[in-house]
């Protein structure tokens, strides 16, 4: 029986934890499910990775980065649960200090050993919306992530970047080579745990070289007010081709993007 007063809600949080956020970038939140939370979305998790239809990130000469179902929360009413959860929706509001907005979710499957690292990046670029500073990612282990089986690593503070400068896509340290030099953070989850990134923050993942696959649902949330901003044509492709119905500079209010967290 899981006590429920470990669990860590958007009433438990601490502002020392939001304060650590906001200057890191990037937070490591345990328990924000209970034990029997985390059976039942695995299960369902599961099901979905054995049924639906999966992308994958493969390199070419080192194998598999990840699979994934993208927009599981139209497929299965447990990972809808799971990306609007009230208490890591609430905790996403309460770091980015104001109403936000479900972007996309996807379901995360490393396969067992063979795969390979997600390499250094940042999210910032792929993501179509103006005012997107307060852009984060939920992403919640739903089995234990031991480093050997590819938790995330982060570079602290990474998520400010000096004035002019953008955050690219690609290779991060071409556009700031002193980041190599800035202490790194590998944080491993339990299950049920999650964690918090900034769009902006400089972070990778390690393979998995474990024979247990590593599971998770990593969750865009946006500004409540945030616009659309398309990327100029022939830029890099990113998750425009996902927006439907909404102009350049209008609001992305359509039912596709959820209002989350205590305030909606
Ligand atoms: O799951 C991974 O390996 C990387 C996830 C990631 O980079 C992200 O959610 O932004």
């Amino acid at each position: 029986m899981t006590n429920l007063m470990n669990i860590v809600t958007p009433q438990t949080l601490s502002s020392d934890t939001v304060d650590r956020y906001r200057s890191e970038g990037f937070v490591h939140i345990p328990r924000v499910l209970s034990a029997e939370e985390v059976a039942a979305y695995l299960a369902d998790a599961q099901e979905q990775l054995e049924r639906q239809q999966k992308l994958s990130w493969d390199t070419e000469g080192d194998g598999n980065v990840m699979d994934w179902v993208a927009e599981p929360e139209a497929k299965s009413a447990l990972m809808r649960r799971l990306a609007l959860h009230p208490g890591i929706t609430g905790i996403a509001e309460k770091l980015a200090g104001r109403p936000l907005r479900m972007f996309k979710t996807e379901l995360l499957r490393k396969r067992i050993t063979g795969g390979t690292i997600t390499p250094l990046h940042t999210d910032d670029p792929a993501f179509p919306v103006a005012g997107s500073d307060v852009t984060l990612t939920a992403w919640v282990a739903l089995v234990d992530v031991p480093v050997e089986r590819g938790c995330m690593t982060f570079i602290p503070g990474s998520q400010v970047w000096p004035e002019g400068t953008d955050a690219p896509f690609g290779e991060p340290f071409e556009a700031r080579p002193e980041l190599r030099w800035w202490p790194r953070v590998t944080v491993p989850l339990r299950a049920g745990d999650c964690t918090f990134h900034h769009s902006r923050i400089v972070h990778m993942a390690g393979a998995n070289e474990t024979d247990t696959a590593r599971i998770s649902l990593a969750t865009v949330y946006m500004d409540a007010a945030a616009t659309y901003h398309p990327a100029p044509a022939g830029s890099e492709p990113t998750y425009q081709d996902e927006v439907v119905g909404i102009e350049p500079g209008q609001p992305l209010d359509t039912d596709r993007y959820p209002r989350v967290g205590l305030s909606s």
